[in-house]
Order: structure tokens, then C-alpha cells, then sequence
């Protein structure tokens, strides 16, 4: 009975949550609002509550299936109880407005009085933020981008204390250690696998931290800073740290594709493994590319994939351009996609057709991804011109910066910190900006180029701290994991060196990795990347990819001591 119901009201839900993502405006807004409504009536209902308790009093005898399902609608009951209806309501609401602000936000260049004198859109601003030299054009489009922040901190101090409270109702005590529960894990032990993360990867941080330093000194002829200035980074959370490596900079591979081929080719790398082709309706119903400039019509911009009705229905929203970023963006969204596709199996029950953990579902497209811009891969489909000789470490600082190791502190340090004192600490919003801070200078080693007053919120020009709430230590994770099973699947499937590697039509390695992506989640996520792996997570696969680099940064950077503090 849940299974069936659940599903026809997730789709009503999915459904009008896509509209109001994909076209923003007052109507669709409320009627996400009705829509989410329906479905927490149903999920946090007395009846399923209790039902779901009394089966679980009897766990000894319930088969592991059972088990696991009565957890997840436990899980899914605790975000919605049907205890506290009014505050549910006013939470979805929150949640549903908030998004719908941050979703159809104009970010200005220009403004004449109140009005948009010159708009900028966020694809506009991470282009000019990778490719400009001048520091005072770079300081300016950096602080546009943060112009959300005063918008949405209001609301983000309401929904922060709604959806606490909602947390609390079965037993939980904060909306952190909700979402933490999906792990089978407390809030202790999530924040001290993140810290022994960030210290694991700290030595080699430091080094890449003062390789950039002196880099970009350099190229914006300056005094080498103790800590980056943001706006000096070519990301505007400085989350990865692209264009630094001229010698291995692939982005011109794809300048002037059309954008429908930046995703076909992410395709055609998950069809290569054997896996089967997007179904029709995929390309159909997916909003793939970026808006046109005069359109009337307002998106959310950040990218994301939709299993609408927990079925067959699959989408993307995302506006993709031809650029490098895209490329693998496209990637890990077709990751969530064929995650998606595998699980939707007989053997899978509605409410279990999820990642292992939120982690496994994040990181099987950025896995394809480090597959994806492997020299022979690229040379292989004609990208890469036959006498373009690309220099391996080279190739690997490239990779540490845009795509794996920088990405800890920020997701590990600041995004987690930050969610675990907003949420477990009740912290006070005339504090949010000064501690924000506090934290990317002490994980990232950034700060911003001139004070930032409480009057701005740049926690909140995230969009997950908006609407993906307490969850960003599941990105973390998954960059741990990407690497524990793309060094599996180079050493024991393919038999070759996980830095120079092919897996480009090897159904095996797909076999393998589909393998997983069917069980959803009816297995223990711990069991599993013990079974598959032989190991448990860690940070040893991501240290070991990137030992080389180690030596080479030592050298580079003169022996000189690295830490910024
Ligand atoms: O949000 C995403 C994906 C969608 S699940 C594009 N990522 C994180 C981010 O952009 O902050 C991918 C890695 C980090
Ligand atoms: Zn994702």
C-alpha cells in the first residue's frame, strides 16, 4: 500500500516541483506547495508512523527487505509528521518561496535606481570569473554574484528554525542529524569522519594552496597573499580551482560544439559500458541548455536529474554551454541518471530505489567523469588532436584542483561546519557571515577581498544551503568513493594504471559498475564497498592517485613551508 501510494503522489509532487523549477512564477510556486502537501500528508501520516513503529518493534523476525524499507518510511515520515500539520505546512511553504526567490533571481550588473540597468547571468559570471585578468572586473562580477545573499537570509534563518523543528518531533535533534540518520550514522561520528578527512588531506592541500598563491600572484602581478582572496579563484565559492594549468587546459576542446553534443557524448560514454541509451522521453521532457538571452521564461540555473515518477521517467535540468565545466557536469548528471535507470527494477522497492547512500548516488557520474578526461579517452573520440601531447603531472595538478582534492576543505570544512553550527548550534543569523568566513579561512585558506557585514549572507548564494539542506558532506563522500572505485576498476577490471587509463567501451568495468547501481538501496551501503572494493571508505585511494603530485609541488614550491596560518 505505501509503496503504490507513495509513488503516484511523489509523481503529482516531482511533477509540479519540476514546473516550478523550470518556469518560474507565482502559480507554479503554489502549486508545489499543494502538490508537497499532498505527499507529506500521506508520508508523515499518524497511520503510517505508528504502523511503521509496530512493524519495527518486531525486527528480529522481519526479513532484511522489510527492515529496510520500514526505515527509509520512518526516514521519510520524520520530514513530515502528521503531528505537527501546521508547521509542516509553513515549512513547504518556506521552502517552496525560498527557492522560487532564489530561482528567479536577476543578478545585476548594472543598476539605474531600483531597476536592472544590465542583467548577468550565472553562466556569464563563471566564464568572465575564469578568464579574467583584471583584478578590479574580477572583485566586481564576485560580489554580483553574491547579490542573492541579502535576498534569501531572512527566509534561510525561518527555514532553519521550521525545519528544525520538524526534526524534532521524532526525536531528532536538529534537522543535521535528520538528514545524517540516512547514513546510519550520528552527528559525531559524520563530523569526525570529516575532519580526518580534511587533516588526510591537508599536507597536499597546503602544497597546491601555495603553488596557486604564487601563481596567481603572479599572473595578476601582485604581493604573494597569506590566504587567496575569492575573487582572485575561478569559481565564486572558490570550490574548485579551474584555468590555473595552462599545460593541461582542455577547455577549448569543446568551444564551439553544439551544446546537445556535450551531453550526447556523456551519453555515448555510458552506452559504450553497455549500459542502455536515455529513453526517448529523456530528451524530450529534460531542459538541457541554457536560456536565450531575450527569453521571458526564468530557470533555476544549477544543474540537477529528476526521477520523476520513481520509474521510467527520467530528467535533467541543466544549461549547458560548450565549455570544459559542462562537460562534466553533464557527466554527473547522467551518473544520477543511469543510477536512476538501474534501480527501477522489479527487485527494488519503491521506497528503496535510492543510492546506496547519498554519497554512491553522487559519485557514480563523477567517476565517469576522471574516465572521461583521460588523454586516450579524448584522443580515442577524436577530441584530443593526435600531436597534442598533454604532460601527465600536469594533468594531475589540473585534476587536483578543478576536480577532486581543493573540493575537501570546501565540502568537508566549510559547507558541512557551516550546515552542522546552523542547524545543530541554532546559529544566530547576525552571525552567519562572520562565521562563514571563520570557516573558509581556516578549511580553504580564502577570504573575501573587503569585509562582508552581516548585511550580506554568502552561505546563502549556495544553492545547497537553500534548498538541498544539511547535506553537503554527501559530495565529500562521494569524492572519496569515486576514487576507491575508479582505482578497483582500473587495477583489478582494466589491469592498467589509474592514471593513464581507458574505460571507454569495456562493458566489464560497465557490467561491474551497473552491478551496483541496480541494488538501489537494498544492501547495507558499508557491506557494499566492502564487498566490491575490499575496502572501507577512505581517503588512501584519493592520496594514492595523487602521490606524484606530492613530490612534484615540494619541488615547485622551493621547499618552502606551506601552510597559510
Ligand atoms: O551540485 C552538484 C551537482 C548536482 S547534484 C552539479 N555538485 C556540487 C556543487 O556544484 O556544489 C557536484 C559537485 C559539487
Ligand atoms: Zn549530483
Amino acid at each position: 500500500m505505501y509503496n503504490e501510494t507513495d509513488q503516484r503522489l511523489a509523481t503529482v509532487s516531482s511533477e509540479a516541483n519540476w514546473r516550478a523549477l523550470t518556469d518560474v512564477n507565482d502559480q507554479h510556486t503554489g502549486e508545489r506547495i499543494g502538490a508537497d502537501r499532498g505527499l507529506a500528508a500521506f508520508r508523515g501520516s499518524r497511520y503510517v508512523i505508528e504502523k511503521s513503529k509496530n512493524f519495527l518493534n518486531a525486527r528480529q523476525s522481519l526479513p532484511e527487505l522489510d527492515f529496510r524499507q520500514l526505515d527509509n518510511i520512518l526516514l521519510a515520515a520524520a520530514e513530515s509528521p502528521g503531528t505537527i500539520p501546521e508547521i509542516v505546512n509553513r515549512r513547504i511553504e518556506a521552502e517552496a518561496r525560498l527557492a522560487a526567490l532564489m530561482d528567479g533571481f536577476t543578478f545585476c550588473l548594472e543598476k539605474r535606481g531600483e531597476k536592472c540597468a544590465k542583467a548577468i547571468t550565472p553562466n556569464e559570471i563563471d566564464e568572465a570569473l575564469l578568464k579574467s585578468k583584471n583584478l578590479a572586473e574580477r572583485q566586481k562580477l564576485w560580489e554580483v554574484s553574491k547579490q542573492t545573499g541579502p535576498a534569501l537570509k531572512k527566509g534561510l534563518a525561518e527555514l532553519r528554525d521550521l525545519r528544525n523543528r520538524v526534526a524534532s518531533e521524532l526525536g531528532y535533534s536538529s534537522y543535521f542529524h535528520l538528514q545524517v540518520a540516512d547514513y546510519g550514522m550520528s552527528v559525531a561520528e559524520m563530523m569526525q569522519l570529516m575532519d580526518r578527512t580534511v587533516e588526510d588531506l591537508k599536507p597536499l592541500y597546503e602544497q597546491l594552496h601555495l603553488w596557486t598563491r604564487r601563481r596567481l600572484a603572479e599572473r595578476y602581478k601582485q604581493q604573494i597573499p597569506k590566504r587567496i582572496p575569492a575573487h582572485w579563484i575561478g569559481n565564486r565559492w572558490a570550490q574548485e580551482w579551474p584555468g590555473l594549468v595552462e599545460a593541461a587546459d582542455l577547455d577549448d576542446l569543446f568551444r564551439g560544439k553544439p551544446p546537445e553534443w556535450i551531453v550526447q557524448q556523456a551519453e555515448r560514454f555510458y552506452t559504450s559500458l553497455g549500459m542502455p541509451p536515455l529513453p526517448k522521453s529523456f530528451w524530450e521532457k529534460s531542459d538541457l541548455y541554457q536560456l536565450a538571452p531575450d527569453s521571458k521564461r526564468k530557470k533555476n540555473t544549477h544543474a540537477s536529474a529528476w526521477h520523476i515518477d520513481i520509474d521510467k521517467d527520467v530528467r535533467s535540468l541543466m544549461s549547458v554551454i560548450p565549455n570544459f565545466r559542462w562537460f562534466g557536469t553533464s557527466h554527473h548528471e547522467l551518473g544520477h541518471i543511469y543510477y536512476y535507470m538501474a534501480y527501477s527494477n522489479p527487485r527494488v522497492p519503491v521506497v528503496l530505489r535510492e543510492g546506496a547512500n547519498r554519497a554512491f548516488h553522487e559519485a557514480v557520474g563523477d567517476l565517469i567523469g576522471i574516465a572521461a578526461r583521460q588523454p586516450s579517452y579524448l584522443r580515442g573520440v577524436g577530441l584530443l588532436p593526435a600531436d597534442r601531447k598533454l604532460d601527465a603531472t600536469q594533468l594531475l595538478l589540473a585534476e587536483a584542483l578543478d576536480a577532486a582534492v581543493v573540493f575537501l576543505p570546501f565540502s568537508a570544512g566549510t559547507m558541512t561546519h557551516f550546515e552542522y553550527e546552523l542547524y545543530e548550534k541554532k546559529l544566530p543569523p547576525e552571525q552567519f557571515n562572520k562565521r562563514w568566513w571563520e570557516l573558509a579561512a581556516r578549511y580553504q585558506g580564502i577570504e573575501p577581498a573587503s569585509p562582508r557585514g552581516e548585511q550580506f549572507c554568502d552561505a546563502c548564494t549556495k544553492t545547497h544551503i537553500i534548498d538541498d539542506a544539511a547535506q553537503y558532506y554527501d559530495y565529500a563522500m562521494a569524492f572519496l568513493l569515486k576514487f576507491q572505485l575508479h582505482n578497483h576498476i582500473t587495477r583489478k577490471i582494466l589491469k592498467q594504471d589509474p592514471h593513464d587509463c581507458n574505460y571507454y567501451g569495456n562493458k566489464e568495468a560497465g557490467k561491474w559498475l551497473w552491478d551496483i547501481l541496480s541494488l538501489g538501496a537494498t544492501t547495507d551501503w558499508r557491506q557494499l564497498i566492502r564487498d566490491r572494493t575490499g575496502e572501507d571508505l577512505s581517503s588512501k585511494a584519493m592520496l594514492d592517485y595523487f602521490q606524484p603530485l606530492m613530490d612534484y609541488l615540494k619541488k615547485e614550491n622551493g621547499g618552502q613551508p606551506a601552510a597559510w596560518e
